[in-house]
């Protein structure tokens, strides 16, 4: 049975899981959710995802939502294939889970704030975006990206960005 994850190319966290499936050698199928036609708040959908978002994965017997949760799942059901992904020591899993703790609790919501407003927000609306809201979150999206900087190797956002996979995510439907 395929791997299906339903989706919209555009959505950062369909992309998390994209990028995951591509780092495990793992073939998949997105199926698309039309999210500037409102398809996620669609009764179909909202069986699959009942707060109306995406993705959601759907791998053998398991139809799973959330991106992080999904790609734990990705990470150790293909442990033995692709990038290792999770750590093997508790040690390693504890520093994978504090930084995907960092990106849900910090990172994400002034980056998820900054995308609507610079880029999606044009996409569904036509409408440009609240610059009092961009001057006020720029601020705090520097702050965490300092701390990025101070914490991990002076490289990482060229050897994360550079990742074949990641370069396949983002340009994922979009021919
Ligand atoms: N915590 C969820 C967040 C998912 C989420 O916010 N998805 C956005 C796209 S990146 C979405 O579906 N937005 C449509 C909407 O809220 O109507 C996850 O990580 O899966």
């Amino acid at each position: 049975m395929v791997v299906k994850v339903y989706g919209f190319p555009l959505s950062g966290a369909t992309r998390n899981v994209i990028a995951a499936l591509y780092e495990k050698g793992v073939e998949f199928e997105l199926v698309m959710v039309d999210l500037k036609a409102g398809v996620q708040k669609q009764p179909e959908h909202l069986k699959l995802q009942p707060f109306g978002k995406v993705p959601v994965y759907q791998d053998g017997e398991i139809t799973l939502f959330e991106s992080r949760a999904i790609n734990r799942f990705i990470a150790t059901k293909y442990e033995g294939q692709g990038t290792p992904l999770y750590g093997k020591t508790p040690t390693e899993k504890a520093l994978v889970e504090q930084w995907m703790e960092v990106e849900g609790q910090n990172y994400h919501p002034v980056i998820t704030a900054l995308n609507y407003q610079l880029l999606v927000k044009k996409i569904f609306t036509g409408e440009g975006p609240d610059e009092a809201a961009v001057a006020a979150d720029v601020p705090k999206l520097n702050a965490v990206l300092d701390i990025y900087e101070a914490r991990l190797t002076e490289t990482w956002w060229r050897d994360i960005s550079s990742r074949p996979s990641w370069q396949k995510t983002i340009t994922y439907g979009s021919s």
